[in-house]
């Protein structure tokens, strides 16, 4: 131990308890032991709480992103609810990129709608970089959260390149993304300067998430299993590798995720995260195998499963925690978000078992 008395004896000793850099989260993120295995959820902020439900009744989904009071109380609404082990900041992929000038909205029912689809270079110029005063009320509520939260790790979150590109090129939702292949196909250069600027836009965003005090950020590709690995390698990962690399020395794990990626698994974990996302498909045991030693995981019930029996729901909880064993650190968590319909009670029973069941001394520790 150091002598030193100007601070810095501290630093070096690492987080000191009640600090949301030695919560259980940070901890499984770095792969360092922790008093339970902790558990979040995709989408458990909105969606299927009745609270959430009310206090968005009139107000329109992208401007709750932009009201650091309304972004606050969102975000905080699970973790009272549930006891959930982090926070993710209410916000979505596409808040960024409307702060970048593309005109944008989220439509109920439907997400993201994009007025004019990129399919010029000319389109890609207009895609300003974006500074902390174009998304300065992400800025505040990070900051709001932080003093709120306390020990609790707020988790902030950007869009990869490629999924945010499939919503400027496709205008929408798209099931195939026939558009945005075509566009990579036909037009490599232009798709490379599409996914570079985006790479830089949610550069940007998370920094300004990590500068407030977010402890973790989570990169979601959720859309780019719909790539072979072969294309994924020549398209998409060089943009994220740049978005997670510019982020490493930002003192904080980053977390990488996408939906249908078993096949991809190997190269998603190259692309630079300390953590790596899984769906259910791909059980945690054979993910690690595919993302390595050095990376902990991040999964994988199937989240149709909270609409099963207790029972069939606990054998499957008891399962993804057992094949989570394999990996060097496991964050529980759904194979993909919250479903609107989910009954909240059985996400605060879920997160009541997984702590119960890998509590120190009676699990994993
Ligand atoms: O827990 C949370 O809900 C945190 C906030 C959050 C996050 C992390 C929202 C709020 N959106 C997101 C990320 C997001 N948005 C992703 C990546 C994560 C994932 O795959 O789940 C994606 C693909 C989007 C795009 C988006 N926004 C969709 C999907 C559309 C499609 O292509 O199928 C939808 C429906 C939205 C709207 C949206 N974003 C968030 C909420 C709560 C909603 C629903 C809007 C509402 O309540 O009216």
């Amino acid at each position: 131990m150091s002598t030193d008395t100007t601070g810095t004896a501290a630093r070096d000793e690492g987080p000191r308890p009640g600090d949301p850099a030695d919560s259980p989260f940070v901890r499984a993120c770095r792969r360092k032991p922790g008093p339970h295995t902790p558990v979040w959820f995709m989408r458990q902020a909105g969606r299927s709480l009745p609270e959430y439900r009310k206090i968005r009744a009139n107000v329109a989904m992208l401007e709750s992103c932009r009201r650091p009071e309304l972004i606050t109380e969102i975000t905080l609404q699970p973790v009272r609810r549930h006891g959930v082990d982090a926070a993710i900041l209410f916000s979505d992929i596409v808040v960024p990129v409307a702060a970048a000038g593309v005109a944008l909205d989220i439509v109920p029912g439907t997400g993201p709608v994009v007025t004019d689809p990129v399919t010029t270079a000319a389109d890609v110029e207009r895609i300003r970089p974006i500074t902390r005063d174009d998304v300065h009320y992400v800025d505040e509520a990070v900051r709001m959260l932080v003093g709120e939260l306390g020990a609790t790790p707020l988790i902030g979150f950007a869009g990869a390149p490629f999924t945010l590109a499939s919503y400027l090129v496709e205008g929408g939702p798209s099931r195939n993304h026939t558009k945005t292949k075509a566009l990579m196909y036909s037009d490599p250069d232009l798709w490379h300067a599409l996914a570079g600027r985006l790479a830089e836009v949610a550069l940007a965003f998370l920094k300004v998430q990590i500068d407030a005090g977010a402890s973790a950020v989570q990169l979601f590709d959720s859309w780019a299993g719909a790539l072979s690995e072969a294309d994924y390698r020549r398209y998409v990962l060089p943009h994220s590798q740049a978005v997670l690399a510019g982020l490493a020395d930002a003192g904080v794990p980053r977390i990488h995720f996408g939906v249908g990626t078993g096949e991809l698994l190997t190269a998603m974990g190259e692309a630079g995260a300390d953590v790596v996302g899984v769906d259910w498909r791909t059980p945690l045991d054979i993910a690690t195998r595919r993302v390595g030693p050095q990376r902990a995981v991040q999964g994988n019930l199937d989240p149709c499963l909270l609409f099963a029996p207790w029972p069939v729901l606990e054998a499957e909880v008891r399962r993804v925690l057992a094949q989570g064993r394999a990996a060097p650190g496991h964050i529980f968590n759904l194979g993909h978000g919250v479903l609107p319909e989910t009954d909240p009670d059985v996400l605060t029973r879920l997160v009541a078992l997984v702590h119960e069941l890998t509590a120190r001394g009676n699990g994993r520790s």
